[in-house]
């Protein structure tokens, strides 16, 4: 396939302070699908730099595994390729977690594969958190989950486990890799 910039440079929407004595660590965001186009009646596609600079030292992530146990249970509806296997953040502590479309959807959610952050283990990472508190739930069954649906009754998705973590700004957790389990 063909592609184009129309513009013909890269540029930063956003401006960014470099503190003096300090690490400054950056991050290229690059959303592809905001970023390709399919101009009409022209051929090949147009790349819009939708560039997005993230200041690391003001973010954190959240890496850690999943116990076997959750991931092979037989409510799993997740596909031979793991995909429906994934974990959803919640903000603060102990938040009852519930899935996407309901009132009390995630901020954010990740997939839990093998080797994602940790060899042989059921692994996750969750980037560019704003630091502060997070609770992680762990589902089996994201395939089920409609994004425009709350499911209830016998359809809501099971959170079969869920963990606390802090995330501190340019750094992970203050709990090394929160195992759900
Ligand atoms: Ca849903
Ligand atoms: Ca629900």
């Amino acid at each position: 396939m063909e592609l184009a910039i129309p513009s013909g440079d890269l540029r930063f929407v956003s401006g960014f302070v470099v503190t003096a004595g300090q690490m400054n660590s950056f991050t290229l965001d690059w959303d592809v699908r905001k970023g390709l186009t399919d101009p009409v009646g022209q051929a090949g596609w147009f790349l819009t730099p939708a560039f997005r600079l993230i200041d690391m030292t003001l973010y954190g992530s959240i890496s850690g595994t999943v116990a076997d146990a959750l991931v092979m249970d037989a409510s799993c509806t997740s596909d031979a390729e793991g995909n429906g296997n994934v974990v959803y953040v919640y903000n603060g502590f102990n938040t009852v977690a519930d899935d996407l479309g309901s009132a009390g959807e995630p901020v954010t959610t990740a997939p839990v594969r093998v080797g994602e952050s940790m060899a042989g283990a059921y692994a996750y990472t969750v980037s560019f958190l704003d630091p502060g508190q997070y609770t992680v739930a762990f589902t089996c069954q994201g395939l089920d989950d409609d994004p425009a649906v709350d499911e209830m009754g016998v359809n809501q998705i099971v959170f079969a486990g869920q963990v606390n973590a802090e995330v501190v700004a340019g750094q992970g957790t203050t709990n090394d890799a929160p195992i759900i389990q």
